[in-house]
């Protein structure tokens, strides 16, 4: 999977995180951070929602970024002649199709939203806009009523149809069936939308790239409604993994530590242990085995190179499962000259002494300092 967009919704989506109240200095401090990473698109908060959020639309657009610039209406004309009125490049628009929310939410049948988004659409192209339609709840929704919605909106020359699974119900072979099928009946790009309840964000929207869609939507460390969705770190290191070149050349991954550092904290969060890229132990090799492959050769057990991320490298020693290689590495790295046989010795010391409790690198260094002096006072 190569040639890929992200239109990163930590504007709006993240702005729907149970602990996330954006200040206009914070959203502006964002935006900025996105489009220096270089994000294609980001998506803000609807115009309609608050008049706060309209002002700070404005503020965001008039920042002057590479990036283009969107915002989040539902399918109505009130929403589009007030979102058209705005400085975005574009509208998103959504509908929600399954039966569930035609039933609790806005209580529309398909054919009422079959003409409202072909009117909602038509009026934003015909003020010059981008237009992506989209619709929610799109897995649990009927499938032959949603090709005839997305090929409707398609002939009305849309720019991107979106897919979205509002619920996180989806897996990634439903999710190839679908994309696969909306590819051979619109013409237009796919934008894709993916909720973690389950855990397959991330896999959900290789899968969908796999299929022939063109756009991801991501958030900044996954947040947003519930448990979130996509997150921005752990797809690009999916994506690293697939192409790193095309990766490395289009995104400035080292920028992301500190764009997740900056929103854990606007947020009030941790940044989870087991993050992809930034969590604390994502470089972190502990097994003896492990190791001593590690010191050899980086690849063996390390599919993203931490260095191409701005992350380092840790190999852990001061624990019962260490092994000489990596004690010997640390000596070299302190320059203290041991033979083959006194390494072996001090990490049988070091296995004994963690069997008790695991020891820090400032005591494993304290101990192989100790032992070098002994060794050079004896010889002398
Ligand atoms: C929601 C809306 C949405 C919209 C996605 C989209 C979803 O908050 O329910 O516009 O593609 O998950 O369906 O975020
Ligand atoms: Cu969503």
């Amino acid at each position: 999977v190569s040639n890929f967009n992200i239109i990163d919704t930590t504007l709006r989506e993240g702005e729907q995180f149970a602990n996330a109240f954006f200040n206009t200095e914070q959203k502006l401090k964002i935006a900025k951070a996105l489009d220096d990473f270089g994000v294609e698109y980001i998506e803000l908060t609807s115009p309609v929602a608050s008049e706060k959020s309209r002002e700070d639309n404005e503020k965001i657009c008039q920042l002057g970024l590479k990036c283009k610039v969107l915002s989040h209406i539902r399918c109505h004309m009130h929403d589009a002649s007030v979102g058209v009125e705005t400085s975005v490049d574009g509208l998103s628009v959504v509908i929600g199709t399954s039966s569930y929310l035609r039933k609790f939410s806005h209580g529309k049948d398909m054919d009422a939203i079959y003409k409202a988004a072909g009117e909602v659409v038509t009026f934003i192209k015909s003020k010059g806009k981008e237009v992506r339609f989209s619709s929610e709840d799109s897995f649990r929704s009927d499938l032959v009523d949603l090709l005839r919605l997305y090929r409707h909106v398609d002939k009305l020359g849309v720019n991107r149809v979106g897919v979205a699974d509002t619920v996180g119900c989806a897996n990634p072979r439903q999710v190839y069936e679908l994309i696969r099928t909306l590819r051979g009946v619109v013409n237009c790009d796919i934008e894709c939308h993916f909720h973690n309840d389950t855990g397959c964000a991330i896999a959900n929207a290789y899968c969908a790239l796999e299929a022939g869609a063109t756009h991801i939507n991501t958030t900044i460390l996954g947040i947003g409604e519930r448990n979130g969705i996509v997150p921005l770190g752990g797809f690009a290191a999916r994506m690293y993994v697939a192409d790193k070149t095309y990766v490395t050349n289009k995104y400035n991954l080292h920028m992301i530590r500190d764009i997740e550092n900056m929103v854990a904290d606007f947020v009030e969060i941790q940044i989870p242990f087991n993050n992809y890229i930034t969590g604390y132990c994502a470089f972190t090799h502990k097994a003896g085995i492990h190791a001593k492959a590690i010191l050899n050769n980086p690849t063996t057990y390390e599919i993203l190179r931490p260095e191409d991320f701005g992350m380092t490298r840790y190999v852990s020693i001061g624990h019962r499962l260490t092994g000489w290689n990596a004690v010997k590495s640390r000596c070299e790295q302190l320059d203290l000259h041991l033979t083959d046989d006194e390494i072996k010795e001090v990490t049988r010391k070091i296995k004994e002494l963690a069997d008790i409790k695991p020891l820090g690198i400032e005591e494993v260094d304290s101990l192989l300092r100790v032992y070098n002096k002994k060794l050079e006072q004896t010889s002398h």
